[in-house]
């Protein structure tokens, strides 16, 4: 008796289990699931950037689930696979792995130009679209990858309005310049070297220092003999803001120069007094200017709080993925990359659109300095 009824018991859980498993084939089968993996760095000194990376991929990611699109018949349910590449780019690569057997369908990422570059060649190995929000390294996209995409302007537009503008309205005749020897920080410097020097100016010193660097007393120091007009750094925020501190406290009072890396409310709170008459660029029209770009400030914030830096192109990322998912009426990836080289989308930052390498077309620059500690907007070069 005791035997039947076990195996009465084991049946029913059995039976059980087969119900609630074909329950959830239902479930899975009446959606689609897109993921998309996204890296950034996380941890370290870049995590606020990493993270405000992350919100606009989220925000867009339940914006899309609210009012999914519908493929075949079927609602697409967006998944992120969100990982941490530490801004480094052997790591970057393994992540890159990672996402290819995970089998995600498009990759939103990753944030720095020397961990872009590195991963995008297993992306487009394993025929993964790619946009990055942020990786401006010109190098990204003259690889010849046809799954390559990027929502911003690149160095070589940047370091070109950063050269001229140095020369031309901060009348810098002597320049002296610093990188980080990222690609992002180095490649960007080369682009300002060449343009400020066919603009006029006379290189005075170009020293290094890494990503990682805190303490830059004696490049400083160095600088500070060679009587410099102005002072160009490559690199990103974590580093500019105690450089721009030990400077004044070493007496150096040339102006201090960046692009995008620094253009940070992180910068203004690390750098505090000293931070202010920093000037920096940055790609694209300022946000309250940008086509949608009030309303995503209101929604962002509602949520997230303060936008750093590359929001808003992060958002604008998973919707380009999700309007050629749409067009092609396909999640299958293979299908869906030629929707993304043809996009024509009205972003939060710019109208869309993609040159045969997959730059954005038509990309601005914006100038800023920083003036009674905020970010104030000079001028926009489109
Ligand atoms: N665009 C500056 C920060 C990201 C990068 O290109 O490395």
């Amino acid at each position: 008796m005791k035997y039947t009824r076990h195996v009465f018991c084991l049946m029913a859980a059995l039976g059980l289990a087969a119900c609630s498993d074909e329950g959830s084939k239902t479930a899975a089968s009446a959606e689609l699931i897109v993921k998309l993996g996204h890296a950034a760095p996380m941890t370290g000194p870049q995590a606020h950037l990493g993270k405000d990376n992350e919100n606009g991929v989220r925000l867009a990611i339940d914006e899309l689930n609210a009012n999914p699109p519908v493929i075949g018949g079927k609602p697409v349910k967006f998944e992120l696979l969100s990982e941490d590449d530490q801004a480094d780019p052997r790591i970057a690569t393994t992540v890159a792995q990672k996402f290819v057997d995970e089998k995600v369908h498009a990759i939103v990422g990753h944030l720095n130009s020397g961990t872009t570059i590195p991963a995008s060649r297993i992306y487009a190995d394993a025929k993964i679209p790619q946009i990055s929000p942020s990786a401006t390294n010109v190098r990204y996209t003259q690889q010849g990858f046809k799954n390559a995409f990027r929502v911003m302007a690149n160095d070589a537009q940047q370091g070109s309005v950063l050269g001229k503008f140095a020369v031309g309205e901060m009348q810098a005749k002597t320049i002296a310049i610093i990188d980080d020897r990222t690609a992002y920080g180095q490649g960007l410097a080369d682009e300002f070297e060449k343009a400020a020097v066919a603009a006029g100016a006379t290189i005075v010193g170009h020293e290094f220092t890494t990503d990682k660097s805190t303490d830059f007393t004696a490049i400083l120091t160095k600088i500070k003999g060679l009587n410099a007009d102005l002072l160009f750094y490559g690199g990103m925020d974590a580093q500019a803001a105690p450089m721009v501190k030990q400077m004044r406290t070493l007496g150096l009072t040339l102006p201090l120069l960046g692009g995008d890396g620094i253009n940070t409310a992180e910068f203004m709170s690390l750098a505090g007094a000293a931070a202010e008459g920093v000037t920096s660029s940055l790609p694209g029209v300022p946000l309250d200017s940008m086509p949608h770009g009030t309303e995503f400030r209101q929604k962002f914030e509602s949520k997230y709080g303060q936008i750093q830096l590359y929001a808003p192109y992060c958002y604008d990322a998973v919707m380009v993925l999700a309007a050629a998912i749409k067009k092609a009426d396909s999640i299958e990836p293979a299908t869906f990359l030629p929707a993304i080289a043809a996009t024509q989308h009205d972003g939060v930052t710019s109208q869309i659109r993609f040159d045969d390498k997959g730059d954005l077309v038509g990309g601005a620059i914006t100038l800023y300095r920083i003036e009674n500690g905020k970010w104030k907007t000079l001028t926009t070069i489109q």
